[in-house]
């Protein structure tokens, strides 16, 4: 079999490169390991920045998220037992953020691949990349005890963090990490979200809090937890108590509990791989890097990142023009790196650190009310939390 770009991964990155290159025309297959069904099932993100939702836009699936999306002006933020707005449309020029799950999103971009009749090969296991470093590279895969390969022009490792596509260049491939000493428990529940209009960070001598959403009767919530901890360990009713005791006492007051339909931990790292360009290979979102979510970057990294290869694939096919895919990996990684920053810093600000002692949460205090006080310091988490214009600094 032949195609023009070979897409590893039915995730957020390869589903949405693979909409936005048969937009332009360009031939691509995806090869995923799992089932559909098991890609829907991961509870993810939730926060699209408006450059992801105009993203979504141009691969003609944005009619969902205007529909069902919550629009948020603002966030909130809560240490020491206040709740403080932070103004982020005021602050940036009219600049939002949308609610709206990574399931919903790349269900509407696998109904959007599926009617257009583009070809996904799910449950492909053992998939291999060959000649990338060539005009001519290849893709192997198993399916239904059959080895199948596919000729191409272009491999997109769009494989995630586990995936193999930065496995197979792990030796050309420098590896930056920081591994947080806590995590995230996170719930879903099939309850009014406390606040519809505004995410809620909360900074608490007893650890990190996040008041979210999915929709207007479907709300996401998570407490910090220690590395060790386990989901075994915590009942709901523990849950919804250890999150009213981490917000304010009137935010406590009115959130709506219910029995959970999903509950998990998730660590938290910041990662960095470079290069992310390997001759006809690139690598694209988590493939490359991971933020800790608590900036909300992680998915709309992942669409900046598919923006620029999109863009650098189809220069290539309309123009014959090279510049795109030969700076591809600086571009993007300019960006991923601002993004890494923010991430780290938000996280830095608002978790409690086992090792930073009682100072640590009062120089925590200190910055926050610094920071709600200021325009300045306001407008910098401002402009960061919506996303900075994919041409920052360029
Ligand atoms: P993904 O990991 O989503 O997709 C990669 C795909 O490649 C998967 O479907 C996988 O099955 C497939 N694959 C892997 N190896 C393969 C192989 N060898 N062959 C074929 N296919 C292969 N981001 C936020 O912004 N906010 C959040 O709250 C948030 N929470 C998260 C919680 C968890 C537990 C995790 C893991 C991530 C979270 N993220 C969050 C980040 C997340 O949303 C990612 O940024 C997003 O899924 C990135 O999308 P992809 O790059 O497509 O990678
Ligand atoms: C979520 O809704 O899952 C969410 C929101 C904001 C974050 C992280 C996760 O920073």
């Amino acid at each position: 079999m032949r195609t023009q770009v070979a897409i590893i991964g039915a995730g957020p990155s390869g589903l949405l490169l693979g909409q936005l290159l048969h937009k332009a025309g360009i031939d691509n297959i995806i090869l995923e390991r799992q089932t559909g069904d098991y890609v829907l099932g991961r509870i993810r993100a939730g926060i699209l920045e408006q450059t992801t939702v105009d993203l979504l836009h141009e691969a003609g699936v944005g009619h969902r998220v205007d529909a069902e999306g919550i629009v948020h002006h603002a966030i909130e933020l809560v240490f020491e037992g206040k709740r403080h707005p932070i103004h982020v449309h005021d602050l940036t020029g009219g600049k939002v953020v949308t609610a709206y799950g990574q399931t919903e999103l790349t269900r509407d971009l696998m109904e959007a691949r599926e009617a257009a009749g583009l070809p996904t090969v799910y449950e492909a296991a053992n998939v291999t990349l060959h000649d990338f470093d060539s005009q001519s590279p290849r893709v192997r895969y198993e399916k239904d005890g059959q080895t199948h390969e596919i000729a191409c022009d272009f491999i997109a490792g769009c494989d995630g963090f586990h995936g193999v596509s930065r496995e197979t260049v792990k030796d050309k491939v420098t590896e930056y990490e920081k591994v947080y000493p806590f995590g995230w428990l996170g719930v879903l529940a099939d309850v009014p979200p406390v606040s519809p209009h505004a995410i809620v960070y909360g900074n608490s001598a007893r650890g990190f809090s996040l008041c979210s959403m999915r929709s207007l009767t479907r709300s996401r919530y998570y407490v910090q937890v220690p590395l060790d901890d386990k989901v075994e360990a915590w009942s709901d009713e523990r849950f919804w108590d250890e999150l009213r005791r981490r917000v304010d006492p009137d935010l406590a007051a009115r959130i709506v509990t219910g029995p959970t339909i999903e509950k998990s931990i998730a660590p938290l790292r910041s990662f960095v791989a470079e290069p992310l360009r390997f001759g006809r290979l690139f690598l694209a979102g988590d493939a490359g890097h991971i933020v800790p979510p608590t900036g909300a970057k992680g998915l709309n990294l992942a669409a900046s990142d598919v923006k620029f290869l999109s863009t650098a694939l189809i220069e290539f096919y309309k123009d014959k023009i090279e510049a795109g895919i030969d700076t591809y990996s600086d571009r993007v990684l300019k960006r991923i790196w601002k993004a890494e920053r923010f991430s780290w810093w938000m996280t830095s600000l608002m978790h409690r650190f086992p090792d930073s002692g009682e100072i640590g949460q009062r120089l925590q205090e200190a910055e926050l009310d610094y920071l709600v006080n200021s325009v300045a310091a306001s407008t910098t988490l401002a402009e960061n939390y919506v996303g900075l214009p994919f041409d920052f600094g360029e």
